[in-house]
């Protein structure tokens, strides 16, 4: 060992600091000195093992070596790196072509050694500013790592939590099954003498709505008889029923007296008594009151040349119907006055289908089942609840936050940042998603999915997108004072990315990167 470094060594035991240089050409750093070492070698191998030089070739700013490394402290290689030392703050390795262009790109100046430029060196300050800004990173990271603590503290409780009250709706869900069991028995008991009350009560109600109807119809079956008894035999026969059109069987547009006595079954005319018995149930769906306006068949007699009245005068009888009377004149009236009267049968006829209250022991029999039925739904709902309420707390445990569970604080919470277009949101371990700032629908950009790895989460099978994958989105967790989305982008189309600080990403094995300050020499 020279005296040099004995030197060195004696400052180094007594606590003082080295400040002067390493002895190396310029441009090399302290870690490759060795490499570029003068005293034992009379030549320099290049650092690719391409060639050997005579040392003083060093730095002659001729490029001799194919990688750059003759040339250390001189911009003659094109591949040449220059180390600035940079003392009191980062060291820094530029492309040596920057070496003595004019411009300072090392902190301590040492690039422009030539002196084209002036450099002045600012590395104590920019190492001065660099520490404090490790200092806070530090500072923030340490309160982080203690708010950490904290959650995995608070999500332990929430868990214990949690379970406790699975345990609680388990037994909660227990006694409801018992008590279900007798709810539904004392349901079961109510309903049976409530349905027999009630059936009691509408079978009577309905074999007087039947009786009722049995009479409305005859009253319907004598009015339409009288009708169609237009000339007041005391029968209906095929001509009366050829005008009424709604007789036309095939539609042709008169009713033939085939078609008329088919719907007489086969009789030329018929009375009363068999008219109501076989006739009317028959055709009262089908059977329309004549009315004078209603064109009827009637086939037009031949009409002879206008007399000296100027009125034409009809030379025969009709002769499809020649025993059709017309009906009375009754002017316009005649329809109004006949459609109050039928708007007045169906309002009676429909008051009267409405079914009379029950009797009170009939009421009391359905408020006591309405009772019972109340009571069993009640606990059959509550039993329902607990099983939802479950499969939510069993899910929520069975949930992987993270190491040491310390991501179970952000569940349950969402956080947005805004861009220039729009909001985005995170709600932890449930979605994500997006809405245009200017007002529109929300659009889901992913459930809940998986972590990638312990610092970023993937949220997918989001909305689809047009011609493109199921949104998806990618958070990339680092640690920070608070609870933050502090960004969010979309890589690609329907591929988004957010950038999310906790302190539940603040454990011991991520400190902040620092940079190493070099230390004066
Ligand atoms: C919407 C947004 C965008 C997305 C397009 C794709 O406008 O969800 O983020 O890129 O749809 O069509």
């Amino acid at each position: 060992m020279g005296e040099y470094m004995y030197f060195v060594c004696f400052l180094l035991v007594f606590g003082v600091r080295v400040n002067a240089e390493i002895e190396r050409p310029r441009g090399v750093s302290i870690s490759m000195a060795s490499k570029y070492e003068p005293n034992n070698k009379q030549t320099f191998q290049c650092l690719d093992g391409s060639a050997q030089i005579p040392y003083e070739h060093l730095n002659d700013d001729y490029c001799d070596c194919a990688d750059g490394s003759d040339e250390p402290g001189t911009s003659a290689c094109t591949n040449g790196r220059f180390h600035c030392t940079n003392a009191g703050y980062t060291p820094k390795n530029i492309q040596s072509s920057r070496v003595n262009d004019g411009v300072c790109d090392c902190c301590d100046g040492s690039d422009e050694y030539e002196g084209k430029i002036e450099c002045v060196n600012n590395c104590k300050e920019l190492g001065k500013k660099l520490r404090e800004e490790q200092d806070e990173k530090r500072r923030l990271h340490e309160e982080g790592f203690k708010k950490r603590e904290g959650f995995i503290a608070e999500a332990s409780t929430l868990m214990e939590g949690k379970k406790l009250k699975i345990k609680e709706l388990e037994t909660e869900k227990a006694e409801i099954q018992e008590k279900l069991k007798e709810l539904e028995a004392r349901k079961t008991e109510a309903e049976g003498p409530e349905k027999e009350a009630k059936d009691k009560h509408e079978q009577a109600w309905k074999e007087q709505k039947d009786a009722r109807e049995k009479e409305r119809q005859a009253g319907k079956a004598r009015e339409a008889f009288d009708d169609l008894d237009l000339n007041k035999d005391g029968f209906v026969d095929v001509f009366e029923i050829i005008p009424h059109l709604e007789f036309d069987i095939d539609s042709n547009g008169i009713v033939s007296e085939e078609e008329a006595k088919e719907h007489l079954e086969d009789h030329e005319k018929v009375d009363y008594e068999e008219f109501s018995s076989k006739i009317w149930g028959n055709i009262h769906s089908i059977y329309k009151k004549l009315v004078p306006d209603e064109p009827q068949q009637v086939t037009p007699p031949p009409v002879e040349p206008q007399g000296d009245t100027g009125v034409p005068v009809p030379t025969e009888e009709p002769q499809a119907t020649p025993h059709l009377t017309p009906l009375p004149d009754e002017g316009d009236d005649f329809d109004d006055e006949d459609d109050e009267d039928d708007d007045d049968d169906e309002e009676e006829s429909a008051e009267e289908d409405k079914m009379p209250e029950y009797d009170e022991e009939t009421k009391a029999l359905i408020a006591a089942a309405d009772e019972a039925r109340k009571n069993y739904e009640e606990a059959d709902k509550r039993s329902r609840d607990i099983d939802g309420e479950i499969t939510t707390l069993t899910s929520y445990l069975n949930t992987d936050y993270g190491k040491d569970q310390a991501y179970a604080v952000l569940r349950d919470n969402c956080y947005e940042y805004t861009d220039r277009e729009y909001t985005y949101k995170l709600c932890p371990f449930s979605t994500a998603s997006q809405r245009p700032k200017s007002g529109g629908h929300e659009t889901n950009l992913g459930r809940w999915g998986r972590w990638e790895n312990d610092k970023t989460q993937v949220y997918d099978h989001g909305q689809n997108c047009w011609n493109g994958p199921d949104r998806s989105v990618k958070i990339h967790i680092t640690c920070g004072p608070d609870h933050q989305l502090t960004n969010a982008y979309e890589p690609s189309r329907c591929e988004y990315a957010f950038d999310f600080i906790t302190p539940c990403a603040c454990d011991q094995h991520s400190q902040p990167q620092v940079k190493e300050i070099r230390d004066e020499l």
